[in-house]
């Protein structure tokens, strides 16, 4: 028998409130796939013209995809604040409800020209505890990651469950339980930036590089989409750690990923999964935001494999 999402979200011992804050997350998400499985057609390609509060250039479908995600949230009285990494500033809607949005309504934006897969990460929080909350606090976390199919990743922090969007625009129940596997030989990393990796980085990635002949004592292979949603949804799928390290170009900006809408998100949907999470040095959910678009470090995946990291970073 075919579960809905909202079959699911009404069987869910959760408040009904939040999960309508799922379910309008989700339905943007299924409007933001359909606009990009037409892109190429309706002329939805290339740069906006301006740059995000990050400095970023940000792509016509990066201001396409953040109005689709207002224009929903705006409908649902109970989200009072949308933190995006599109919107330089939190918007505080009219709508007086109990919930805040964070996220980033299009991931891996530098693949669109490409045809690979992006996605659209959120978190939600209790907007009556201010911005800047720890990841640990989060209420509901989730991603939807368009490629071949549209996948929607939910958790409320107990499981995580994976639906798919069907042809007629409905998100059905496709996996009910995703464990990420403990042991892995896969790991993900920007292998073009070693010159900046730090000890610990180069040290874990040359033992796997070693394979089995190097004190991991296994081989391993290297896969980077380049898409943070599609590395992270390959890790929940089959295992595998995804790093985005501190390092030395990124030690500035506190690293390159962001702290609210990617890595708290990410974290809280991994571990969630039976995974781990860390910056290398402390867990990820535990970090206290300093400001809406902090970056941070971000490692995430299998357990044996993020507390190997851990391990080089115990080092020094
Ligand atoms: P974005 O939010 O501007 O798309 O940037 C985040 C993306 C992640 O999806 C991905 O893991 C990372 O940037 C890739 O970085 P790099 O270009 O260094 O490979
Ligand atoms: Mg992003």
């Amino acid at each position: 028998m075919t579960t809905t999402l909202a079959d699911w979200l009404a069987a869910q011992t959760v408040d009904p409130k939040l999960a309508s804050v799922v379910a309008t997350m989700a339905a943007a998400s299924a409007e933001i796939a359909a606009v990009l499985r037409l892109a190429p057609i309706e002329g939805h390609t290339g740069l906006a013209g301006h740059t995000n509060v990050q400095g970023e250039a940000q792509k016509a479908l990066d201001v396409i995809s953040n109005d689709i995600v207002l224009n929903h949230i705006r409908e649902n009285v109970e989200i009072s604040i949308l933190v995006s990494e599109e919107l330089d500033e939190a918007v505080h809607l009219e709508n007086q409800g109990d919930f805040m949005v964070a996220t980033d309504p299009l991931d891996g934006s530098s693949n669109l020209d490409v045809n690979v897969t992006v996605g659209t990460i959120f978190s939600v929080l209790d907007a009556r505890k201010g911005l800047l909350q720890q990841g640990k606090d989060q209420l509901a976390a989730g991603y939807a990651a368009y490629g071949p199919a549209t996948s929607l990743v939910l958790t409320f922090g107990a499981s995580v469950v994976v639906f798919t969007l069907d042809g007629a625009g409905q998100f059905v129940l496709t996996l009910d339980t995703v464990a990420v596997a403990e042991a892995s030989g896969e790991y993900a990393i920007n292998t073009a930036r070693e010159r900046f990796w730090d000890a610990a980085t180069k040290g874990y990635v040359a033992e796997n590089v070693a394979g089995e002949t190097g004190s991991a004592g296994k081989r391993y292979n290297m896969r980077w989409v380049g898409s943070m949603v599609a590395d992270i949804h390959r890790i929940l799928m089959r295992g595998g750690i995804f790093m985005y390290p501190l390092d030395s170009e990124t030690t500035g900006k506190g690293g390159r990923l962001r702290l609210l809408y990617e890595a708290n998100p990410m974290a809280m949907i991994v571990e969630a999964a039976g995974g781990k999470s860390t910056t290398g040095r402390e867990g990820i959910l535990e970090l206290v935001p300093t400001g809406i678009h902090q970056r941070v470090p971000v490692i995430l995946g299998s357990a044996e494999e993020v507390a190997r990291v851990e391990g080089w970073y115990a080092k020094g």
